[in-house]
């Protein structure tokens, strides 16, 4: 990339020795564009030739819990466990009622060892109350811990591993608004929002804040009350945590939170988990279907991953805090920047072209 887009070298570098040499200038200008559209080429074809095109999927049954919940709290040899206020039934499996002050969780029995796995979560949270009049939403875990009551969502705080919350009450909001405060409208969230979280077991999940002093990410998704599905997936592969949620009804995944460097120990549980306070909903569990997902992996890659990770954490957490989620640049931000540039580029040149038309009339005019 830096090898075209460094433009530096002038025209007379370029064999423009008089400087009224304009078509040469011209040319230059094209080529300039020209160098700008094949850039722009190549990146496409590297940003989104994804990795999905070298990956299988499979899905793992016993890691998945699906209709209809065959023995899901009611038989021992479930791969399932239902915990505090969850109930089942033909349809879902309700973490919580439309009723104050509950919580229930829904765990695998099974730890995980798989390196390279997709959550997908099929989800819907309903209720009586009016916007901002329901609370507090549910989690989905990747921990090491399990069937544990606790503030985070239902389950305990402290926890040691991977935790996605949908938070459907904005805690910080109220609060601020009960001062009489205001949050800048950068800064400002729409609820309900979604946000990870890695713990190691000492961190703490900050519920008056919302999470946000210990979150790597997150995304606004209106997902309550709809006549639609609603979908969350979560993606570990090759350590990249990716987030991504279909929650408008038109089978599209939408990115939510993309982030490399988050180490998860393989022989955790996947689980689920709710929550309400003095504000309720219903928090139901469609489905939660894990598919391993197989990846070829570089030598380096291999040699690199080898080494056993025994406490979750994320690299450059420091830098992933400091940097404002609005200024990272997505592929179609980038696409977009490219092609206005060379639209810029293109009406340069029509400019230059008019000038020195007009120029060069001028200049006739003044020999005659
Ligand atoms: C857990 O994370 C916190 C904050 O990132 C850090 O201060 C602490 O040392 C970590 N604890 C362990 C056991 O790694
Ligand atoms: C969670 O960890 C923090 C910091 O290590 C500690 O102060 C707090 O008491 C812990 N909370 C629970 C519920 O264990
Ligand atoms: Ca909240």
């Amino acid at each position: 990339m830096a090898a075209t887009m460094t433009g530096k070298e002038s025209a007379s570098e370029r064999g423009c020795k008089s400087p009224l040499a304009w078509s040469c200038y011209l040319k230059m200008s094209l080529r300039r564009c020209f160098s700008l559209l094949l850039l722009l080429l190549v990146c496409s074809s590297r940003c989104w030739g994804d990795d999905d095109h070298e990956m299988e999927e499979f899905l793992k049954r016993e890691h998945s819990l699906t209709k209809p919940y065959q023995g899901v709290g009611s038989s021992s040899s479930s791969h399932w466990e239902l915990m505090g206020d969850a109930m089942v039934t033909t349809d879902q499996v309700r973490l919580t009622p439309d009723m104050q002050s509950k919580q229930g969780a829904v765990w695998s029995r099974i730890p995980c060892h798989l390196r390279d796995w997709e959550l997908q979560v099929h989800f819907k949270i309903h209720g009586q109350g009016k916007k901002n009049l329901n609370g507090d939403g549910l989690a989905v875990w990747y921990t090491k811990e399990r069937m544990q009551t606790g503030p985070v969502f239902g389950n305990k705080d402290n926890f040691t591993g991977l935790g996605v919350f949908v938070d459907t009450y904005p805690n910080e909001e109220k609060h601020l608004e009960a001062q009489k405060r205001r949050y800048t409208p950068r800064t400002q969230r729409i609820f309900p929002y979604i946000l990870a979280m890695v713990g190691n077991g000492s961190v703490s999940y900050d519920h008056e804040r919302d999470g946000r002093p210990t979150e790597l990410g997150g995304c606004t998704a209106v997902v309550r009350n709809l006549n639609h599905d609603t979908f969350l997936f979560v993606r570990y592969v090759r350590r990249r945590l990716t987030i991504m949620i279909d929650v408008d009804g038109q089978h599209e995944w939408r990115d939510c939170l993309d982030i490399p460097g988050v180490r998860l120990p393989l022989g955790y549980y996947f689980g689920a988990s709710a929550i309400t306070g003095d504000l309720s909903d219903n928090h139901d569990l469609i489905s939660m279907k894990l598919y391993q997902l197989t990846v070829l992996r570089g030598k380096e890659e291999e040699e690199e991953e080898e080494e056993e990770i025994t406490v979750p954490s994320v690299d450059n957490l420091e830098l992933l805090r400091e940097e404002p989620t609005e200024t990272r640049m997505s592929g179609v931000a980038i696409f977009f920047t490219v092609l206005f540039s060379l639209l810029g580029c293109i009406l340069l040149v029509v400019i230059g072209l008019a000038v020195y038309s007009h120029w060069n009339e001028n200049s006739r005019k003044r020999f005659y």
